[in-house]
């Protein structure tokens, strides 16, 4: 893998606007990455149509025909291999994996996930910073573990909240910042400047802190 052009396969829900950030960032970087295919647990999601249009495979993998999370797991495992990708972005997938899914990928997946974490795990995170009334929000890129997202943090990027902010109102504040950290965090990845060691989350050879690269 090192000085090859690395393969990047993305899992999407939605919108998809972090994967076009990631599209869009090496679009002129093609001897760094490539997005290799783009794959939905959900089939209408408008990402796979952004895939498309950048002529990169874009693939559904819907949860709803099996029986069992490790079942589909499996299922999807079995098309992300095809593309043997050095890398795998998890880029608003709505699905909670399987230990044994997230373990045979240990080291070479990464979400983005719009909280502060440690703060907020899990869904509704707009929400939870408004209610408790916090004056800073924002996302994180972590490593993912099988721990929801617990995973060890390489950067994260902080918004104010205001006091009447909507959720809705909020979360486009987090995603404008999204889509400048989480093409920078794969960028790093592709250069084999980041890397996962014994849980650590490491630049450069430095071991970065419990809230990641620092950005303010
Ligand atoms: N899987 C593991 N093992 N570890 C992580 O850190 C993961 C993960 C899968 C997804 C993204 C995460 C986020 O950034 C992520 C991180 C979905 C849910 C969830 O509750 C929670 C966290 C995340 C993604 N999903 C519901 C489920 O039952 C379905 C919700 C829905 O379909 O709307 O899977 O927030
Ligand atoms: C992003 O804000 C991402 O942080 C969040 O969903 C949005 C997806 O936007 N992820 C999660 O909530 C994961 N549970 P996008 O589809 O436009 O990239």
């Amino acid at each position: 893998m090192s000085g090859s052009v690395k393969s990047i396969v993305v899992l999407v829900s939605g919108n998809g606007s972090n994967l076009q950030a990631i599209i869009d960032y090496f679009s002129d970087k093609a001897d760094i990455a490539k997005v290799t295919a783009v794959i939905s647990n959900e089939p209408t999601a408008f990402g796979l149509q952004r895939a498309k249009d950048a002529g990169i495979d874009a693939l559904c993998v819907n949860h709803r025909e099996f029986d069992s999370r490790s079942e589909y797991d499996q299922a999807l495992k079995a098309e992300i291999d095809k593309y043997s990708p050095d890398l795998v972005v998890l880029a608003g997938f709505m699905r909670i994996l399987t230990e044994q899914f997230v373990s045979s990928f240990s080291g070479k997946m990464v979400n983005i996930h719009p909280s502060l974490l440690p703060k907020y795990k899990g869904l509704n995170t707009h929400q939870k910073a408004i209610d408790a009334k916090d004056a800073e929000h924002g996302a994180s890129v972590h490593f993912v573990t099988p721990e929801l997202d617990g995973g060890p943090v390489i950067i994260q990027s902080k918004v104010p909240v205001f006091e009447h902010d909507s959720a809705a109102e909020l979360a486009q504040r987090v995603q404008q910042q999204e889509r400048n950290i989480y093409p920078l965090v794969v960028d790093w990845f592709c250069k084999q400047r980041l890397m996962m060691i014994n849980n650590k989350a490491v630049l450069d050879g430095q071991e970065l802190p419990q809230n990641g690269y620092a950005t303010d």
